[in-house]
């Protein structure tokens, strides 16, 4: 029977001018809050080293790379994965990867408790769009810079536990947690930066915002009979609103910690992963449930 302390560190805004050495120092801070609550795996957001930039068109290839990381840990991110690794903590945070060959990911990696990367994510489900519309009230340039993930919805065992990782839009999906799910998934992770206002001009404003983030988290988890902590980067980052509603779901689908603010806040929650067993025996045994010959339409259109 495995239990984790699991903390998600919901960001406040980062400004297109912060540096990342400010924005590492957050994290520390964030880190040691964690540490001194018991936290023993913490998960951080998406782009979680810098603004959320795909609101930006931009057609200079060196400024869109600028916001790339090119090594993980590189010389900056290097004394966040020293912190983990003395304070135990395992860790994912959400990234953009420039990888040698030149391609672009929105990606996460998870570190176990000495600070070693034990697994990496690229975001598959990326929203928004490649060229500039003049039909937004600001930009959602995801497709424009990153190319879908390459490595698939994997999970790894870490620290004991099954754990997955997905990035943000990824969680409106349900063909993500079930992935995850046939897997034996028992704690997924998802860092998010999603606007507070849909950039379509709806009427969707944030009210509807969080109803559907909470209730796509809340349904992966039960569903999949697992634990959910969806981590967001929120606050006002140069005008731009971005939502918090940060919580941690438990395998029934009940949320047992939840962000108040907008701004850099750590949240907590005492995880004992048997209680994804019987979920996983009984309702949702997949093996004894699922009919497959009747699900072809999912992969084929
Ligand atoms: N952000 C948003 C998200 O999926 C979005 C984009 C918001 C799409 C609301 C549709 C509706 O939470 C990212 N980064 O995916």
């Amino acid at each position: 029977m495995t239990q984790l302390v699991v903390g998600g560190a919901q960001m406040g805004a980062i400004q297109r001018a912060d540096s990342r050495k400010a924005v590492i120092a957050r994290m520390i801070a964030l880190m040691e809050e964690a540490a001194s609550r018991g936290v023993e795996m913490l998960v951080y957001p998406e782009l979680a080293l810098t603004t959320f930039f795909p609101r930006w068109y931009m057609e200079d290839a060196a400024e869109v790379d600028a916001w790339f990381e090119r090594e993980m840990p590189g010389p900056q991110t290097a004394p966040l994965f020293e912190k983990a690794r003395e304070l135990g903590i395992a860790m994912t945070f959400g990234y953009a990867e420039l990888t040698p060959e030149g391609r672009h990911f929105n990606t996460s990696i998870l570190t176990n408790r000495k600070g070693e990367i034990v697994g990496k994510y690229r975001k598959i489900h990326l929203p928004g769009h490649v060229e500039y519309d003049t039909e937004r009230a600001f930009q959602h340039l995801e497709k424009r810079y990153f190319e879908p993930g390459d490595l698939g919805f994997p999970v790894w065992r870490n620290e004991g536990v099954v754990m997955g990782m997905a990035i943000c839009n990824d969680r409106r999906w349900p063909e993500t947690f079930r992935c995850l799910g046939l897997q034996g998934v028992e704690l997924v992770t998802i860092g998010y930066n999603t606007p507070s206002v849909n950039s379509q001009m709806s009427a969707e404003g944030l009210k509807e915002r969080l109803f559907h983030s909470e209730l796509s988290l809340q349904a992966g988890a039960y569903q999949n009979a697992t634990y959910v902590a969806g981590i967001a980067k929120a606050g006002v980052e140069d005008g731009h609103p971005l939502m918090g509603g940060s919580i941690i779901v438990d395998p029934n689908g009940f949320v047992i910690a939840r962000a108040e603010t907008e701004e850099d806040e750590l949240i907590v929650a005492p995880c004992d992963f048997s209680a994804c067993a019987f979920g996983k025996s009984t309702i949702f045994d997949f093996a004894r449930h699922r009919r497959i010959e009747h699900y072809g339409r999912i992969t084929s259109q």
